[in-house]
Formats: C-alpha cells, structure tokens, sequence
C-alpha cells in the first residue's frame, strides 16, 4: 500500500515497518495442543485484560478500535488530545487544588492554557496536521466537562464540523450528567467516563467535602448521597441511550480500596463497559487536602491486587497515564508544548484539512495491516509455547521498552516509563507501566539512576529492550532482571511468549538455542 508523503517518514521507521511475523520466534519442539492443553490454566482471551479487540462483538468492536483508552491494542497506535475549555467545576474532591488539573482524568499539573470552544477547534486541526495516529478529542477538565456544558457542547460542535472522523470523548463526575444525556447522544460523543469512588455515602463524605447542586451547596454524606445518585442515573440513562460508559475510580488506601470492588460490581451491573481503577496521587506539593493530611496512594502491587479482584466479565483498563487535562499526543507522552496558542493559528493557516484528514485514513489502514500482522505472529508464538507437566501455573512479570506501535522498538537509556506484562504458558496480558528515571541523560549514563530503576522493576525477571549498555545490564542481572535484546524491533506479545517458551516453560531449549 503506498503511503501518502506526510507518513512515509513514519513508515521508514523500524517502529512503523510492516512485517509478517517476528523473525526471531522459532516454533519450538514441544508444540502446544489440545491434548496437552489440559492441566494448564484457562487461556486468556486476547493479550490483554483491557478491551481486547477480537473478543468483542463486531459493532462494539468498531467503536473502540482506535479509541487508546477503551482498547489496551489501540493505545499503541492511536493518540488522543485533551481541549481544556472548562475550568469550573461543581464539588469537591480531596484530591484536587484547584489550581491545578482535575485529577479524576489527569495527574496534578497546571494547564498552561485555557482555550476559548473556538481556540480548542484551531488546535485540533493544528495537532491532527502534525500527528497522523491522532483519533480522538477529549473534554477532561480542567475543571468539570459538565458544569461548563456551554463551553463543552459549543467545543464538541465546531471539532465535528471540523473534522467529523475524530471521536468525541467527554469525562464528568456525573452530578449534572443525567441532565445532559440527550445532548451528549444527539451530538454523537459516543465514549464516555464518569469518575464513581464510592456506591456508599459515608464511604464518599470522606472523599467530597461539598457539592454545589441546584444552586445550593451540600456538605458531608448528604453531598455525598445526592453525588452517588446522580451518578448511577446518569450511567444508566448513557447506556440506555447506547454510549459507552468507561468508569474511573480513584484507589485511595484505607478510604476506599476495599469498597472499590462494590463500586464495580455496581457499574457492572447498570451496563458500564470499562472500570478504570487508578492510583491516589498524593502530595503535599500540590495542596490538596489528601496531600496536606498525607493520605497515601496505593503501591503498584496494592493496585494491581484489586484490579485483578475486579477483574470478571466486565473489562478492566490497565494502560491509564492519568493525563493532564490538555495532554496531547500518544499515551504516555505529552507534546502539548508544541502546540501552543502562538503557534496553532500558523499551523492551522498552512494546511489543507482535507489532506490532512487523507494522511489520517491512510494511516489507519496501515495500522489495521500492521494490527492483524502482530495478531498473527501472536496466535503462531502462542501456538508454540510448550505446556510442561507441573509449570502450568507459572508466569512471570516482563518489562518492555517501548515508543509504542507495539513493538519493542526503545533503547533501555531513553525509556521513562516500562510496559508490564504477565506472560504465561496461556497468553501475554498487558498489567501495567512503572514509570523511571531516565537513564540515559544527554548522552551520559546517570549511574545514580539505576537503583530506582531497578526497584521500579522488582518482581520482573527479565526486561525486553532495543538495546542496553554493559552497565546497567551487569547491575540488572544483580538485582535478578534479565536484560534482553535479541528481539529488538519486534513485536511485543509475540516476543514475550517466545522468551517465556524457551526459558521458563523449556529452559532446556533455551539452553541449546542459546
Ligand atoms: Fe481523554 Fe479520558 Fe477520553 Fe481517554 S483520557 S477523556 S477516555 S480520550 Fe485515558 Fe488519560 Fe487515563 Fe483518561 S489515559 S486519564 S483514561
Ligand atoms: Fe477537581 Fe475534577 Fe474533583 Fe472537580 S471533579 S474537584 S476538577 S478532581
């Protein structure tokens, strides 16, 4: 398929190449099958515990396929932006300063612009001339989407007639969202994400100090009551008028890590599609009053123990960055500074929105290609892990160095975050990110880097990487972390399974591959 000019340098890169299958997955002797398939654990559906494309219905299938957040797959192909038109907000969390972004969608950090509904349209086109992979525009605060439903719906309506292939997205905590369901729908924003902490008001008067509701203001459990029944009819109106819902809760230990498995069972049951579960951020810097009272978020083993609790007939998003309310760019990476207001207008004046909009569907069919490759080399791997008599429980925690488009395509110097995985004999399941000091920097090895590096991969037996140094592989191996190599610029799931076949299932092979 040729590529049109402005993704052809995107192509180019090993990042983006298409490929059959990755070269270094060699079927091994002992081949999986049915008859030895009994014994081991149950085979996971698809490589992750998040939206996984091909087990869904086609019709849902196709609204989440290039969304990052709703589908674990798509968030290594498609990036989002935030337009941050809404600065007000209408309760309180004790998790958020105003001052800085709402931290039901973002972690704390200024917005450094607020945009006008027109501002936010001009910036959209300017990001989607720069960013092929761009496939949805969120509203995320900084305040509340809703309690600025102006500013948002205006927003929304100049985005659609602007550039009508890009998802609308919207993110609310819920207590104006039942009035505006119809809207939402009529306007076709078909995602989206209500923040529930808590199903029970004495648990939520410890999260929300006040709300502000039919212009009165309400304190304690009340608050608290009024707050969870708006929530639940608003989630229930949105799935009756066929929105997918995705719910976010904010894990806080002691408060409602417990009760969050409730909150689940009670979105689950009203229809939501995706729980987002999501890690306290806590400060005292930021001035909020968790920080100020050191409340503390979870570890990661704390949250992951919950997902995997919630983790049932409902989908569980895992890849969250909890982005800033005007995040731009793939998850995990914030190129909002490019786009400031001093130079969208100029980007904005000097394209053509309807090439750009070619150069967008161009790309998504090269992905679609790219997508149906890694599946396939992923069922080939998956097909040639051996199922060893006694190690059909084991599995191990995998570390990836990734710049996304799902393969292992990051030298371990410039990563800042490593994608985790639990790899099995039964599948390859995206858990997580652990984000790290960078190592390399500018050139220079930054020796004090690497203990907390290595303690941010504790658990992990082996990192996957583009390349590493003979240092920080020497010290790895001390910490008990394999670094490995050899499946540079290939694809991620396929990859893991290999390794995980011929050194944890049939370390002998390995031992003769080697
Ligand atoms: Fe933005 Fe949220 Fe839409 Fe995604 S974010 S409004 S659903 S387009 Fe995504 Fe960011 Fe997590 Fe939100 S990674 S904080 S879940
Ligand atoms: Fe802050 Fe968002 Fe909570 Fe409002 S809903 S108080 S902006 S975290």
């Amino acid at each position: 398929m040729a590529l049109p000019p402005s993704i052809v340098a995107l192509s180019a890169s090993p990042s983006m190449r298409t490929a059959s299958a990755p070269r270094r997955v060699i079927p091994l002797t002992v081949a999986r099958s049915a008859a030895t398939d009994s014994g081991c654990s149950t085979a996971q559906q698809g490589g992750c515990g998040s939206a996984s494309s091909s087990a869904l219905p086609e019709h849902i299938r196709a609204r989440v396929h290039d969304h990052p957040c709703y589908s674990a797959e798509a968030h290594h192909h498609f990036a989002r932006m935030h337009v941050a038109v809404a600065p007000a907000c209408n309760i309180q969390c004790n998790y958020c300063n105003r001052k800085f972004d709402c931290a039901n969608e973002s972690r704390p950090g200024v917005v450094s612009e607020k945009l006008t509904p027109e501002q936010a349209a001009t910036k959209v086109l300017a990001v989607a001339a720069r960013i092929p992979q761009l496939s949805v525009v969120g509203i995320a605060g900084p305040g509340d989407a809703l309690a600025n439903p102006e500013k948002t719906f205006r927003t929304f309506d100049l985005i659609k007639a602007a550039a009508p292939d890009l998802r609308l997205c919207l993110s609310t905590n819920g207590l104006a969202l039942p009035d505006h369901v119809e809207r939402i729908r009529d306007l076709g924003v078909d995602h989206v994400t209500i923040t529930i902490n808590m199903v029970d008001p004495e648990v939520g008067a410890r999260i929300y100090p006040w709300i502000y509701y039919r212009h009165k203001r309400f304190h304690g459990v009340e608050a608290a009551r009024i707050l969870h029944e708006r929530q639940m009819l608003g989630l229930e109106r949105l799935v009756a008028a066929g929105v997918l819902v995705k719910v976010n809760s904010v894990m806080i230990p002691g408060i409602n890590d417990a009760h969050l498995v409730a909150v689940n069972a009670a979105v689950k049951a009203r229809g939501a599609f995706l729980h987002n579960i999501m890690p306290l951020i806590s400060d005292p810097a930021h001035g909020t009053h968790f920080g100020l009272t050191g409340q503390r978020g979870p570890t990661p083993e704390e949250l992951k123990t919950l997902q995997d609790r919630c983790e049932g007939d409902m989908q569980l998003m895992r890849h969250c960055r909890q982005c800033r309310a005007d995040a731009v760019g793939m998850l995990g990476e914030d190129r909002g500074g490019e786009f400031g207001m001093d130079s969208i207008a100029a980007i904005a004046a000097s394209i053509d929105p309807a090439r750009v909009a070619e150069t967008r569907q161009a790309y998504r069919a090269f992905v679609d290609k790219e997508r149906g490759d890694q599946a396939a080399a992923r069922e080939a791997a998956l097909a040639a892990v051996p199922v060893v008599t006694g190690q059909v429980d084991a599995s191990r925690l995998v570390a990836v160095a990734t710049k996304g488009s799902g393969r292992i395509n990051q030298h371990f110097g410039h990563a800042e975050e490593f994608q985790i995985y639990e790899v099995s004999a039964a599948g390859a399941r995206f858990v997580g990110h652990r984000k790290v000091e960078l190592y390399c920097q500018g050139g220079y090895e930054d020796d004090e880097a690497m203990p907390g590096i290595a303690q941010a991969l504790a658990g992990c037996s082996a990192v996957l990487v583009a390349k590493i140094g003979h240092c920080p592989r020497k010290d790895l191996a001390a910490a008990g972390i394999a670094a490995v190599e050899g499946y540079a610029h290939e694809y991620i799931e396929a990859s893991l399974l290999d390794w995980f076949g011929k050194t944890v299932a049939c370390p002998t092979v390995a031992a003769s591959a080697a």
